[in-house]
Order: C-alpha cells, then sequence, then structure tokens
C-alpha cells in the first residue's frame, strides 16, 4: 500500500472515529471469530491463599458496614475491577461472623450460595430460613428479599464462608440490575424452616402450583442428599469418561436449571480418574468440595485441593484427574447459550 494512500485511510479513520463510526473491515475477525475466544483466562484460587484475606476483612468492616462483606474473584484477563470471573459469571467469598446479619435487600441479579465453612448460619429467602452447611447449595432468586445471618457466639456460632456466584455481569451487560434495600434488617418469617423442601424436594409439588417462576423453589439443597445420589450412582454405573458422575441440580417444577441464568453441577471423580478432553461454549467455575487432583484448562495444569476455586473459559479444553475421590461442584452460563441456541460441546 502505498503511504498517500495510508495517509488517508489514517485521517478517514480519525474523522469516522469524531463522527461515532468506525470500519467494520480492520475488526471484522475479532467481532466474528471462526471459534470463541474468551478474554478471561484459566484460573485457580487457592483456598489457603484466600482465607486470610477474607478473615482479615472481618477485623476491618462489619457486615452491617458492608452490607455484603466479599472478596470478588477477578479473572485476570479482564481489567481490574471487572468484578467478573468469567464474561458473564461474578464469584465471590463472602463472610459472617458470629452474630452478624447482612441485610435485607432484593435485586434482579440470581444468586447461588454454595457453603465452604462453617455452620450454622442461615439465609432467609422469601419468608423462609434455610440453615447452611458445608457443602449445600442454595438459591436466593432474582427480585426475592434476601438476608444472611449466623447465630452469636455464645449460641454457638462459628466464622461462615461461602462462595457466591451471580449473574452480575450478565445482567450489568443487559442493563437489566435493579436493587432495593428492605426497611427492616432482617425480613419477616412467615413459613417455617423445611417448608419450601417439603413442598417440592420429594419428587412431589402441590397438587395446584402453577409454575410463574423460572427459578426452583426449592432454595436449598443439602449436601447430603447431593453427596449420596453420587456415591449410589459411582457403585451402580458405569462413569462417563469425560465427567465421572456428574447430575445437574434442576427446578423441580420445569426440569430446567435450578437457575434461568446459570446452571449448577455436582459430579464425583473416582480415586484415579483421568478424565478425558472437553470443550463447552459455557464458561464454567468449579469449586472442590473434597479430594485432591489436577486439571488441565488449555495450556494451564492446577492442582486442586479442598475449597479451590477454579474456572474454564468458553470453548477451551478441559481434563479432569483426581488423586482422591473428588467431588466437584460447578456453575455455568449455560442456561443463557441453551436458550439462545448457542450451546455447543465437543467431547474428544
Ligand atoms: O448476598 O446478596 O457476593 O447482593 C454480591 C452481591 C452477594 C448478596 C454478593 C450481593 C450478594
Amino acid at each position: 500500500m502505498t503511504t498517500d494512500l495510508q495517509e488517508k485511510r489514517s485521517e478517514y479513520y480519525q474523522q469516522l472515529t469524531e463522527a461515532n463510526l468506525a470500519p467494520l473491515w480492520t475488526s471484522l475477525h475479532t467481532l466474528v471469530p471462526p471459534h470463541p475466544r474468551p478474554r478471561i483466562v484459566p484460573t485457580i484460587w487457592k483456598y489457603k491463599e484466600l482465607r486470610p484475606y477474607v478473615m482479615h476483612a472481618g477485623e476491618l468492616i462489619t457486615a452491617k458496614e458492608a452490607v455484603r462483606r466479599v472478596l470478588i474473584l477477578e479473572n485476570p484477563g479482564l481489567p481490574a475491577g471487572s468484578a467478573s470471573i468469567t464474561s458473564t459469571l461474578y464469584a465471590g467469598l463472602q463472610l459472617i461472623l458470629p452474630g452478624e446479619i447482612a441485610p435485607s435487600h432484593r435485586h434482579t441479579q440470581s444468586a447461588l450460595r454454595f457453603v465452604m465453612e462453617g455452620h450454622g448460619a442461615w439465609t432467609a429467602v422469601n419468608g423462609e430460613k434455610t440453615t447452611m452447611s458445608p457443602g449445600d447449595f442454595i438459591i436466593t432468586p432474582s427480585w426475592n428479599w434476601h438476608d444472611h445471618g449466623n447465630p452469636s457466639l455464645e449460641n454457638g456460632g462459628e466464622p461462615v464462608i461461602w462462595l457466591d456466584g451471580l449473574d452480575i455481569p450478565l445482567i450489568q451487560m443487559l442493563d437489566a440490575g435493579f436493587a432495593e434495600d428492605n426497611v427492616q434488617d432482617e425480613q419477616e418469617l412467615f413459613k417455617q424452616e423445611g417448608f419450601s423442601y417439603a413442598s417440592f424436594g420429594y419428587n412431589m409439588i402441590p397438587v395446584r402450583h402453577e409454575v410463574k417462576d423460572p427459578t426452583s423453589p426449592i432454595f436449598s439443597y443439602p449436601y447430603e442428599r447431593s453427596r449420596e445420589a453420587l456415591y449410589q450412582l459411582l457403585r451402580q454405573e458405569a462413569i462417563d469418561e469425560w465427567d465421572g458422575v456428574k447430575l445437574k441440580y434442576i427446578n423441580p417444577t420445569t426440569g430446567g436449571s435450578a437457575m434461568p441464568t446459570m446452571a449448577t453441577f455436582m459430579q464425583l471423580l473416582p480415586a484415579g480418574f483421568k478424565g478425558r478432553t472437553y470443550r463447552s461454549s459455557d464458561s464454567t467455575v468449579y469449586t472442590v468440595v473434597e479430594g485432591k487432583g489436577k486439571v488441565k484448562i488449555g495450556d494451564s495444569v492446577f492442582e486442586f485441593e479442598p475449597k479451590d476455586i477454579f474456572v474454564a473459559p468458553s470453548w477451551q479444553p478441559v481434563q479432569l484427574e483426581a488423586d482422591e475421590e473428588t467431588v466437584l461442584f460447578s456453575y455455568s452460563d449455560r442456561p443463557v447459550l441453551s436458550q439462545l441456541g448457542l450451546l455447543r460441546e465437543k467431547r474428544d
């Protein structure tokens, strides 16, 4: 190309920028890539390293002042401050100390809690409390009031830490975020603990129940039951060569994922498992519930142990290995991709 033409083009591009225009031809292949090219990168956060930061927050700010005392896991592939672990998903570690309450509010973002450590804390949703134990998966559906609390030290309270998974970046991209603070710190309770589970948790639903909400009415899925299911299946069934034994949490009223924007899974890998390689167009956040092993994501290899958190970007090859019997919890943006006809998977 002549320098003359080069200069004319660059002058022209400058004029375009000033007119709020841009040429497609300089970015076509980035905008319409042959396959996903995520900006996020495979990353692991070692719980051993995270925990001291989380506990330190407990000395510097109360849950009440913070409203939510959370450290956000930020993907290093995105600019600092992006508050995103993937392009669509958020992850944070929330700490509630004995005697504290994280005040009631509601927002359009859907949230999941996966309990990492500590017993006895509770989350209240839609007039009902649920007590949280390690390994439990708990939902706070879009636009439902929710508050969290922890019994006082005298009542046996201990620090409780859980993983928050939210669709914050997705809702931000859609400019669909609304939020409100409640007038009281603790919402009014009008159901006994266990009501939702009794209504929807036993493969039965109230006879005239009308499905009006895409989110599961079971807002707590206890670890005991998920673990038991995986244990039974591992001993009775040929395991999947890619996933081990992997189950998806469902909304029993629709059969779909428990939340409309995020799917959640629990899987069991037997000791010595060497999984085959898969890739998928959903981006997935994993946390280790039990066991030890190794995961290969793209060009990265991470050793994992309990409570570590790692992230697999869209379309990067993933391969799981377990040294000991291993349980993984994971969440992804799969239902969104699936609804839009964009879910692709490849199992090598
Ligand atoms: O517990 O409601 O990690 O609103 C981020 C935003 C937790 C919560 C987060 C939230 C919450």
